[in-house]
C-alpha cells in the first residue's frame, strides 16, 4: 500500500463571473438570474477557503479558471469580424448566446473531471476524464480546455492516463464528481468507487425525474468505470431519486457527501436507499463503512436544497475525526444549524463543522463541494505533477494580488458584451498560465 494525499483541486473563478439564470433544474442559478455579480469578491472567497483549508494542514491545489466571452465558440456558430464585432453583434442578435458563452461556471470543479486514483485502475495509473457536461450548453463548452489544463499539470504517461470527454450527447451526459465518490481506510489503498446517475440512457421503461432533467446517465457511469479500468467489485453504480431531482437536487453533491470510510446523506438520496446501503457495505473492503442518514425529520429536503448542507466538504481532521466545511447557508438555516449542532454531539465520525462564505458561488447553486476537485496522489505521483499548482502562502498572496489587479468588482449581463472585458480576462489568464506554468492552454493562446 503506497502513502497517499487527498488533493483538493478548487476552481479559481473567472473574472467574468455573472448571475445568468442558465441551469435549468438549479434553484439558486434561476432564483438569481440578472443579478449583479461580484467578480473580485468571488474569486477572493475561493482563495480564502483554499488558504483556509491549507492552514488547517488538508493539501491543496488550485485549476485554473476558462477564457470567457468564449469567442472561438460564437465564431463555430457563425459570427464573424473582429474580436470586438463578434461580441457586439452578438449582444444585440443573441443576447441569451452571450451570457452562455461568457458564464464562469468552471469553478465549480467537482464538474470539470472525474478521477481515479491509481490504487484503484488496473494498470496503476491516475485516470482523468474530463466531463462533457452536455445538458447545459454554457457547460458543455467547457471540456476541452479542462482536459488540456489537466494535461498540462499531470503531464507524465508512467503516471497519469488522460481520457477525451464522453461524446456529447444526452446518452452519455457526464458530470464528473459531483456524481462520484470513493470510499476508503485510507487514501494509498485501492477504494470502493461510487457512480451516481439520474436516468438510464437507453431505457425509457425505467424511472426518471419528470420536471428537471437528469444530467448523468448509467450510461457514463459505466464507461468511465471501463476507461478508467477500474475493478467491478469494488464500483457501485446508484441511481438518485429522481423525485429529488425534480425538486432541486440536481447532483448528488446537493445529497450526498463521502470521504474516507464515511457516507453522509439524506433518507431520500437514492432509489432502493436500503439495498443499496447493504450493497455499499458487502462490496466495502476495508473495516466498517459508516453510513450518516438525516431524517425528512431532522432536515427537510428543501432545507437541503436551500442550505446546501450536503455540499459540505467532508474532510479529514489532523488530530483524528472528520470535519464538515459547510457554507455560511447551513447557519442561516435554524433546522440545519441545530442538526449540526446534533450531528457534532452524537456518536459518528463527524466531530466538527467550520463555517465559510461563498456567497457569489452559492447564487449560482455551487457551495464549497462544488467548487473544489478530489484528486488523491502518492509521493511519487505528486513528485511528478506541476508544482506550481500547489497551494503555498506564496502562491495565495501571487493570486490574491493577481485577482485584485484584474478583476472587476460588478458584473451584469450588459458588461459582458464590453470589449475591454475580454481584454482585461486574456490579459489575466495570460498572467494565470505564467504563475501557474500551465503553458498554452487557452484557444488565444493556440492561435
Ligand atoms: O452546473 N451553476 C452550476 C452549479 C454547479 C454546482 N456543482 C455541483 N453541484 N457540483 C450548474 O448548474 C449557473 C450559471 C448561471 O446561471 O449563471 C451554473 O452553471
Amino acid at each position: 500500500m503506497s502513502q497517499a494525499k487527498e488533493y483538493n483541486f478548487d476552481g479559481l473563478v473567472g473574472p467574468t463571473h455573472n448571475y445568468a439564470g442558465l441551469s435549468v433544474g438549479n434553484v439558486a442559478s434561476l432564483k438569481n438570474a440578472l443579478g449583479t455579480a461580484n467578480p473580485k469578491q468571488a474569486a477572493i472567497e475561493g482563495l480564502t477557503k483554499m488558504k483556509a483549508l491549507m492552514d488547517m494542514g488538508l493539501p491543496q491545489g488550485v485549476l485554473a479558471p476558462m477564457e470567457r466571452p468564449d469567442v472561438a465558440t460564437l465564431r463555430q456558430l457563425g459570427f464573424s469580424g473582429d474580436d470586438a464585432t463578434v461580441l457586439s453583434k452578438v449582444a444585440k442578435s443573441a443576447p441569451q448566446l452571450l451570457v452562455a458563452v461568457s458564464s464562469a461556471s468552471s469553478m465549480w470543479t467537482a464538474n470539470a473531471c472525474t478521477v481515479s486514483p491509481s490504487a484503484d485502475t488496473a494498470d496503476s495509473k491516475v485516470h482523468f476524464t474530463p466531463a462533457n457536461l452536455a445538458n447545459k450548453f454554457h457547460r458543455s463548452i467547457e471540456y476541452q480546455t479542462t482536459g488540456r489544463i489537466l494535461r498540462s499539470m499531470f503531464n507524465d504517461d508512467d503516471k497519469f492516463s488522460h481520457h477525451d470527454a464522453l461524446p456529447l450527447g444526452e446518452h452519455f451526459g457526464d458530470e464528473g464528481a459531483a456524481n462520484h465518490t470513493r470510499f476508503c481506510d485510507s487514501y494509498g489503498e485501492k477504494g470502493l468507487e461510487f457512480f451516481v446517475f439520474g436516468k438510464y440512457a437507453f431505457r425509457n421503461s425505467m424511472p426518471q425525474p419528470r420536471i428537471y432533467p437528469a444530467r448523468q446517465t448509467f450510461e457514463a457511469c459505466e464507461a468511465i468505470e471501463r476507461l478508467h479500468r477500474l475493478d467491478s467489485k469494488a464500483t457501485v453504480i446508484a441511481q438518485q431519486n429522481p423525485d429529488v431531482i425534480d425538486q432541486g437536487v440536481f447532483h448528488n453533491d446537493v445529497i450526498a457527501v463521502g470521504n474516507g470510510n464515511v457516507l453522509f446523506c439524506h433518507q431520500q438520496a437514492f432509489l432502493d436507499q436500503k439495498n443499496l446501503y447493504k450493497q455499499l457495505q458487502a462490496q466495502y473492503s476495508g473495516d466498517h463503512l459508516e453510513i450518516i442518514e438525516v431524517s425528512n425529520e431532522q432536515v427537510s429536503l428543501d432545507n437541503c436544497v436551500h442550505s446546501y448542507l450536503f455540499n459540505s466538504q467532508l474532510v479529514n481532521r489532523t488530530e483524528g475525526g472528520m470535519m464538515l466545511i459547510s457554507p455560511g447557508e447551513c447557519h442561516n438555516n435554524p433546522q440545519v444549524k441545530d442538526y449540526l449542532q446534533s450531528l457534532i454531539e452524537a456518536d459518528n465520525s463527524i466531530k466538527e463543522v467550520k463555517i465559510y462564505e461563498v456567497q457569489q458561488s452559492m447564487r449560482n447553486g455551487g457551495g464549497p463541494a462544488c467548487l473544489r476537485q478530489r484528486i488523491v496522489l502518492t509521493e511519487a505521483e505528486r513528485s511528478a505533477a506541476n508544482e506550481a499548482v500547489f497551494m503555498t502562502n506564496t502562491l495565495y498572496e501571487t493570486l490574491t494580488n493577481w485577482v485584485n489587479n484584474h478583476y472587476r468588482d460588478s458584473m451584469s449581463a450588459e458588461d459582458l458584451a464590453d470589449p475591454l472585458l475580454l481584454i482585461e480576462s486574456r490579459t489575466a489568464l495570460d498572467e494565470l498560465t505564467n504563475i501557474l506554468k500551465l503553458g498554452s492552454v487557452y484557444p488565444f493562446q493556440l492561435i
